[in-house]
């Protein structure tokens, strides 16, 4: 090709659609649509760009390994965990749309105190433990509105909402490339950051799971404490021969099966009873992408969804992704 056929083909081709646009034309469909949420958005979007940044330097600068302090889970709180919840917070609370915050990296929620209208449940960097090793993580998110009376002291309704309550979630996969994911309850998108322009550009419109797939994601090293139900649904994907595919990352594992087609089990064992993975800021946000693209999420036997809350850091065994396989997997369970 010619310098010059080169150049024509490089003007020919769009730039696409940038998420600011998207989330602008968009606007109308959310019912309290003051610009409020499209805000939030914007501002995690925003943060997610400088996590993206530090993320991607970690192994340049001495911002790897653990920052000599462990998270509520007792696990220790790798530099990178900090710094994101630090960046994501900051975002957030400037504009005044949020009221309240809850993280997993802090024991209690954040009460904003003002007038803020929404509150934000957030993992800042979900998959730590594979930051030093070069390894996708996430960060992952979901909004409600608040249920208490604007002024007063943010109240355990606001807080512990159950899933159905989202009014938007989504996910930011620090990948081989970085991907913002979301729902507002009319679809599923995904965004694809352009690293020289700076701006996420629409990659993924209206992200559909397959129904039926072949990939299997469970971490199959804790299978002698797994339920009978859990080992015989493994033991129907190797007759059946699936592929096994487990990263150990959330984000990274759920959004490589919403696009392949796949299931991501993390069970009760006999170790972690109520399992490992939290209900509030991990599994409500990708229970709300999975529906929004035809997937399903339970814990066995509720909708993720559908489960009551009853304190911000709370566990549940979690099934996901293509609906066939999840119903599959759970025939057994009731
Ligand atoms: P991590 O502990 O590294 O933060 O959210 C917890 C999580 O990662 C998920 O991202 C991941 O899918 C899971 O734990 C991995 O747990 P196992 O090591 O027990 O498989």
């Amino acid at each position: 090709m010619s310098t010059t056929s080169i150049e024509a083909s490089r003007i020919a081709q769009s730039i696409g659609t940038a998420l600011d646009r998207f989330i602008k034309n968009n606007q109308d469909q959310f019912q309290y649509a003051t610009g409020e949420l499209s805000q939030i958005l914007r501002d995690i979007a925003l943060a997610s760009k400088v996590v993206n940044r530090e993320v991607n330097k970690a192994g340049l600068i001495d911002i790897m390994g653990a920052a000599g302090s462990q998270n509520l889970g007792g696990e220790d709180q790798q530099k990178l965990d900090v710094l994101a919840n630090i960046r994501f917070a900051r975002a957030l609370e400037k504009g005044g749309e949020i009221c309240a915050l809850v993280s997993e990296e802090s024991e209690t929620f954040l009460d904003l105190n003002n007038q803020g209208k929404y509150v934000i449940a957030i993992d800042p960097l979900d998959g730590s433990s594979n930051i030093d090793v070069n390894v996708s993580i996430g960060t992952i998110f979901s909004v409600y509105r608040r249920k208490s009376k604007v002024g007063a002291p943010i109240q355990d309704v606001d807080i512990l909402q159950p899933g159905t309550e989202q009014v938007a979630a989504g996910y930011i996969l620090y990948g081989s490339s970085t991907m913002l994911v979301y729902t507002t309850g009319y679809g599923v998108n995904g965004f694809t950051y352009e690293p020289t322009l700076g701006e996420y550009f629409l990659s993924h419109p209206n992200m559909q799971i397959p129904v039926n797939g072949n990939i299997y994601s469970i971490n199959e090293g804790q299978a002698n404490t797994f339920s009978v139900e859990v080992t015989e649904y493994l033991q129907h994907c190797k007759d059946q021969s699936y592929t096994a595919r487990y990263i150990g990352s959330l984000v990274a594992d759920f959004h490589r099966n919403l696009l392949k087609g796949g299931i991501y089990i993390y069970p009760a064992t006999s170790k972690l009873t109520k399992g490992k993975l939290r209900l509030i800021y991990e599994c409500n946000a990708l229970a709300f992408i999975a529906k929004q693209a035809g997937g399903l999420a339970t814990d066995g036997v509720n909708r993720i969804m559908d489960i009551q809350p009853k304190s911000l850091h709370q566990r549940t065994p979690f099934f996901v992704g293509s609906k066939s396989m999840v119903e599959e997997a759970i025939r057994n369970f009731r």
